[in-house]
């Protein structure tokens, strides 16, 4: 039984979110035709950007391993036609394998990353055949399937589990691309100028809000179900955290302080000699940071990226502040205090366009803060989607009445204490993969995926702004 056939929590607040517009369309008629169409674009957006990311360097590029901490690409790109045809070619579509002999190789439990070069791999011409191969019967059982209420199918979610899932592996190439070295392949018009000036945080008054979704059609199994959840009062940043500010953390001798950090941050800190954020390199009085093959000079009022979550916990020690607590950021980013409703995106539920966030790898680094007003939350608090991935406090668990759909290795066996979530989606991150609920989670030492993070602090019932 899968989280998405039960009755669930559903909140009462929550019915515009969960409503009738986001409902199941049949098999039949306009409806499921209208999501045949929407699949179909979904899953050849992903693919023109999987193959963007694998055309551009040549094929020993593909088959080297540029960090320890990152598969070949061409393991990636084998390991996400491979993931379609598991889920779609045979699950859904009840078809005849078209290699079964690869499964193990491409299995990310069986092989971790750092062995992965070593394995007898698809070389890049036949993992490219394999993903056409695949593609193909893909597009012939998309024309025949029934969405049916069968929780894998119903509302084409198995489809979206797939276009979500490449985007992803699309977004850790982006990350292995940001390591390898070499001169630059990826290029991309910069994000948009400041246009509006942005206070330092924003208040948000105790009370429930709903977290989580019931019902948003493509939601992941640990975004669910929705439930209602009581905060304190408290005040968050209105936007994430800069260079500028992170830079004077570090002139302050912040990376030389151990009084601003956990034990096992220190230890970290130490042990990997961490004095700036990754990529960063001084340049003068300043600093300069290498993104994707160029340098340049690192600009002060751009978030901050490639940082760890023992970094972003002494940062916000030495601000006198904390990390906001994964509720608590949902909260800033969802909650309408007019309506009491939890929206989709801090906009609302549209989806979102190149003029809310910084998203789809449309541009290649974090746009400065004030770049995206559209895409404020009802509370006032900006760019919580795209930019960077944004850590939180929480350690990573399932909402209560968590169900694991389909798959336990998805999300479940990553419950515990070892990872933290992060939130809101990166530059890197495409728009079907990142919303309101979409949760994100890596170890505390990590830096290499594009994250930043934003402070909150407690407040008193009866303060105002500080
Ligand atoms: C959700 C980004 C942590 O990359 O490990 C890809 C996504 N899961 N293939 C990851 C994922 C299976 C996952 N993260
Ligand atoms: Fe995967």
């Amino acid at each position: 039984m899968s989280a998405r056939s039960e009755p669930g929590l559903r909140a009462p607040q929550s019915g515009g979110v969960d409503g009738e517009r986001l409902r199941a369309p049949q098999s039949g008629g306009v409806d499921g035709e209208r999501l045949r169409d929407r699949i179909a674009v979904e899953l050849a957006r992903a693919r023109a950007r999987t193959s963007l990311l694998t055309e551009v360097v040549d094929d020993a590029d593909l088959t080297r391993q540029h960090s320890p901490l990152m598969s070949p690409l061409v393991w990636d790109l084998a390991h996400v036609g491979n993931q379609e045809e598991l889920w779609l070619v045979r699950d859904v579509g009840g078809r005849e394998p078209v290699r079964c002999d690869i499964d193990e190789l491409y299995d990310a439990f069986r092989q971790p990353r750092r062995d992965r070069p070593a394995l007898p791999l698809l070389p890049p011409a036949e993992a490219r055949a394999y993903l056409a191969t695949v593609r193909d019967k893909v597009h012939d059982l998309l024309d025949s399937v029934a969405f049916t209420e069968r929780p894998l199918v119903a509302d084409g979610f198995a489809f979206g589990m797939i276009v979500q899932h490449e985007q992803q592996h699309d977004e850790t190439m982006l990350a292995t691309h940001q390591l390898r070295s070499g001169p630059a392949v990826l290029h991309a018009p910069p994000p948009p100028e400041p246009s509006v000036r942005i206070g330092a945080e924003v208040l948000v008054p105790a009370g429930e809000f709903t977290m989580g979704t019931d019902t948003d059609p493509w939601a992941l199994d640990n975004e669910r179900p929705a439930h209602r959840v009581d905060l304190p009062a408290y005040a968050i940043d209105a936007a994430p955290v800069t260079n500028g500010q992170y830079a004077a953390f570090i002139a302050d001798g912040g990376y030389s302080e151990q009084r601003w950090w956990s034990p096992p941050g220190w230890a970290h800190r130490v042990r990997e000699q961490l004095s700036a954020p990754m990529h960063w390199r001084r340049d003068g009085d300043d600093w300069s940071y290498r993104r994707f093959g160029r340098w340049a000079r690192v600009r002060a009022d751009e978030p901050v990226v490639h940082v760890c979550w023992y970094e972003a916990q002494a940062y916000a020690a030495w601000a006198g502040k904390r990390l906001p607590t994964e509720a608590e950021w949902e909260k800033a980013a969802r909650w309408d205090p007019t309506t009491g409703r939890s929206r989709r995106y801090p906009w609302g539920d549209d989806d979102p366009t190149e003029a809310h966030a910084n998203l789809d790898q449309r541009h290649l680094w974090p746009a400065p803060v004030g770049a995206y007003p559209a895409g404020v939350s009802p509370l006032g608090v900006h760019q919580l989607i795209g930019d960077v991935w944004e850590w939180t406090s929480t350690a990573f668990g399932g909402h209560p009445g968590f169900t694991a759909f389909p798959y336990r290795e998805y999300s479940e066996v990553f419950f515990g204490d070892d990872y933290r979530v992060l939130r809101g989606g990166s530059f890197g991150t495409d728009r079907s993969a990142c919303r309101g609920t979409f949760r994100n989670w890596d170890y505390p030492i990590r830096r290499q995926i594009f994250s930043g993070f934003r402070c909150a602090r407690d407040v008193r019932p009866d303060e105002s702004y500080r």
